[in-house]
């Protein structure tokens, strides 16, 4: 499944929408989005885990997978697919310790090495980037670009999730230079229409992979 994914959205709720996790997830999955990943560094577990067990349930009846970031309490609690780490989070070997071996890890990487230690401590797919500039999140790194997307295709066999600064113009370009799927914030989250966004997405993406 996560081999043939065409899109990921990230709940974010600091997109100006005013609508909450549950909300961005219900419209991102009626457009298509195949794996919603839950995304929130305040909430307290006791605010959080009602919704994420609401995103679970909408998730299996679209058929999409279920990831929380970084918060492993809370994909174990909310009986998410899995979780996803960063370099500043819970450390991915522990994280694939935790998880056990049927759930999913994912882990943000920014560099080939990250990518390679990734896989070498049991990531299921990593995350890429940022491809381009992006003012969702400060994320310490310049743009990585295409040229380094295309050697982490050619060093690590896992499904990779490009993000940062993904939009509907270059996400063609990203898929080409050996992205899985776009994980994406603002082109969805803060779209006017949500649902409609991860539509042109999810079209796009299967178009450039060929398989619509
Ligand atoms: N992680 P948008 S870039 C959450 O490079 C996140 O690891 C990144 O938001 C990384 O789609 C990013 O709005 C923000 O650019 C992505």
């Amino acid at each position: 499944m996560l081999g043939r994914l065409h899109l990921c959205v990230i709940t974010d709720t600091r997109q100006g929408s005013g609508w909450d996790h549950l909300e961005i997830a219900r419209a991102a999955l009626v457009g298509g989005a195949e794996m919603i990943q839950l995304r929130d560094k305040t909430g307290s577990l006791r605010e959080l885990l009602p919704q994420a067990r609401a995103i679970r349930l909408l998730c299996r009846s679209h058929a999409a997978l279920f990831i929380v970031n970084d918060r492993l309490d809370l994909a174990l609690a909310a009986e998410a697919d899995g979780a996803h780490v960063g370099q500043e989070d819970f450390p991915a070997a522990q994280a694939r310790r935790l998880l056990g071996p049927g759930r999913i890890l994912g882990v943000s990487t920014h560099s080939l090495v990250q990518a390679q230690a990734a896989q070498a401590a049991g990531a299921d797919y990593i995350g890429f980037g940022p491809i381009f500039a992006t003012g969702t999140k400060n994320t310490g790194y310049t743009p990585r670009g295409l040229e380094a997307l295309r050697a982490i295709r050619q060093a690590v066999s896992l499904p990779i999730l490009a993000i940062g600064g993904i939009t509907l113009e270059n996400v063609t370009a990203v898929i080409a230079a050996g992205a899985t799927a776009p994980a994406v914030i603002s082109a969805v989250a803060a779209a006017p229409d949500v649902a409609a966004a991860a539509a042109a997405f999810r079209e796009r993406v299967a178009t450039a992979k060929g398989d619509s």
